[in-house]
């Protein structure tokens, strides 16, 4: 059995890696041809030309009253922001991998029946309200404010987006954790007849889980995203909401939450059980402790995979170093 699994996620990365080249290649061809060769651009590459007017695959769910909400401006860049066709076509999500392509990168083509509208998600556990709740209701309870953030996968690429959404913390302190609730745990939505990948690949633990440890959670980054670029976020970003903690890995980021529970223990998650020794449970980013197939020291930015020095905790130290002392 472990076999099978370790099997397989091998596969998925296999498949990560490569499409991940292919994306950065696509770009740079289209870069040095321009437009003069019509016959290339009628190939897939067409997909990855940048068209200003192509339907994003946003889903408005009724929320798009809610938007664009104003910028914070505490938290800066240091990067050029990253395109929103990139940012929103070059994404991660197992639950919308085809088995027709097998490619992690063409999510946004699979998202289609995955309905968003009516969004509720479930808190349960240690804490002093618990029970099922409409994200609308939440939004109106929090209100929404805009932060631009980095965000870096393990495997290595890197993107710089503007996020719409709530701190993590004002969800909690609206719940209420009790005193021995040390640990949050995110479960992602999950259905087969809404999901290509979910459908095809039994093998993963399904739903994809995740989660924090309770002061990590409230710290003041960690943030629940319902848009991206002034706009609800798209079904293959994690519509309606996900989690967005910029000093870690990509993969921490659980996307389309429908559950949350206040725990004692520390939560499984989905890529630890999957290979523990590759994905902990904290998993900063940190450039000196390289993943066990790869150094860490550096990261390629979307589109381009333009290289740049990873930082220690994505560069959020003085957010989040006292966390870790
Ligand atoms: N439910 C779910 N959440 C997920 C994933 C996933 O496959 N399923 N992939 C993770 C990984 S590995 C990354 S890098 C980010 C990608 O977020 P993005 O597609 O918005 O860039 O989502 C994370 N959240
Ligand atoms: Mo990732």
């Amino acid at each position: 059995m472990a076999n099978i699994i370790k099997q397989n996620l091998w596969n998925g990365t296999q498949v990560k890696a490569t499409e991940e080249s292919i994306y950065y290649n696509r770009r740079t061809i289209l870069k040095q041809i321009g437009l003069a060769t019509g016959a290339l651009l009628a190939s897939p590459m067409i997909g990855f030309s940048k068209n200003k007017n192509q339907d994003n695959n946003f889903t408005f769910q009724g929320m798009d009253k809610f938007y664009p909400a104003i910028r914070n401006e505490k938290y800066v860049l240091d990067r050029p922001m990253t395109e929103e066709y990139d940012a929103t076509h070059y994404n991660n999500f197992y639950e919308f991998i085809s088995p027709k392509d097998r490619n992690i990168y063409n999510a946004y083509k699979y998202v289609d029946p995955f309905d968003t509208r009516g969004w509720r998600f479930e808190v349960s556990g240690l804490a002093n309200k618990t029970g099922i709740y409409f994200l609308e209701e939440m939004i109106k309870e929090f209100g929404l404010e805009e932060r631009t953030c980095r965000f870096r996968c393990v495997e290595r690429w890197s993107m710089a987006v503007p996020w719409t959404g709530f701190p993590l913390k004002k969800l909690i302190d609206f719940f209420g954790p009790m005193n021995n609730a040390k640990y949050i745990s995110m479960t992602s939505f999950v259905d087969k007849s809404q999901m290509i990948g979910v459908e095809n690949q039994d093998w993963y633990p399904w739903p994809y889980h995740e989660g924090l440890r309770i002061d990590e959670a409230m710290n003041e980054l960690a943030f629940i995203a319902t848009g991206i670029y002034g706009k609800p976020l798209p079904k293959q970003n994690g519509a309606p909401m996900r989690l967005i903690v910029p000093w870690k890995y990509g993969y921490k980021n659980t996307k389309s939450i429908v559950k949350l529970e206040f725990t004692n223990k520390k939560p499984k998650t989905f890529w630890n059980t999957l290979s523990p020794n590759e994905y902990p449970f904290l998993s900063n980013i940190d450039p000196d402790v390289p993943h066990p197939r790869w150094s860490q020291k550096i990261e390629r930015m979307i589109p381009d995979g333009e290289p740049r020095p990873t930082l220690k905790f994505n560069g959020y130290g003085e957010f989040v170093g006292k966390l870790y002392s």
